[in-house]
């Protein structure tokens, strides 16, 4: 499986519960490498442009307002097979159904407001990577 790069982000649920840190062990428990960070607060606008994909979705306006709602945490994963990997380190979208020991089951409070983000393929992977970061910010 090859070296891979995705974009995840530290939701406004998580950043305001102090839990940047022990979620950042998870992905490194993983194998996964912090290759890019930085603490930023999106406006609605760039957060509805990031989610765009969603704009039909019932949930999306709550949804930009949600990720607009405090400060988020945007990082670079890189590891071997990082998209899949990541995604299996942050669970199911909905806490519910979140497997023991993912960080939704340890820390989202609802299918909402559930902790993190992670890209879902290598097309959007590079789309959302190039959103917040230039390549010179990304140190491998
Ligand atoms: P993400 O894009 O944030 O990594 O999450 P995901 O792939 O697991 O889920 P996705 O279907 O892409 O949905 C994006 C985000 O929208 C919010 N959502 N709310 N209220 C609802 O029913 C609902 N469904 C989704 C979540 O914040 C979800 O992560
Ligand atoms: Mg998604």
């Amino acid at each position: 499986m090859a070296t891979e790069r995705t974009l995840s982000i530290i939701k406004p649920d998580a950043t305001k519960r102090n839990l940047t840190g022990k979620i950042n062990a998870k992905f490194e428990d993983a194998g996964l490498r912090i290759v890019a960070q930085k603490r930023i607060h999106l406006t609605k606008a760039q957060a509805g442009k990031f989610y765009e994909v969603h704009a039909s979705r019932p949930f999306y306006d709550e949804l930009c307002e949600f990720m607009a709602s405090g400060p988020v945490v945007v990082q670079v994963l890189e590891g071997e097979g990082a998209i899949a990997k990541n995604r299996e380190v942050m669970g199911a979208t909905n806490p519910k159904d979140s497997a023991a020991g993912t960080i939704r089951a340890e820390f989202a409070e609802s299918v909402g407001e559930n902790s993190v983000h992670g890209s879902d393929a290598p097309e959007t992977a590079k789309d959302e990577i190039s959103y917040f970061f230039a390549g010179m910010e990304l140190v491998g």
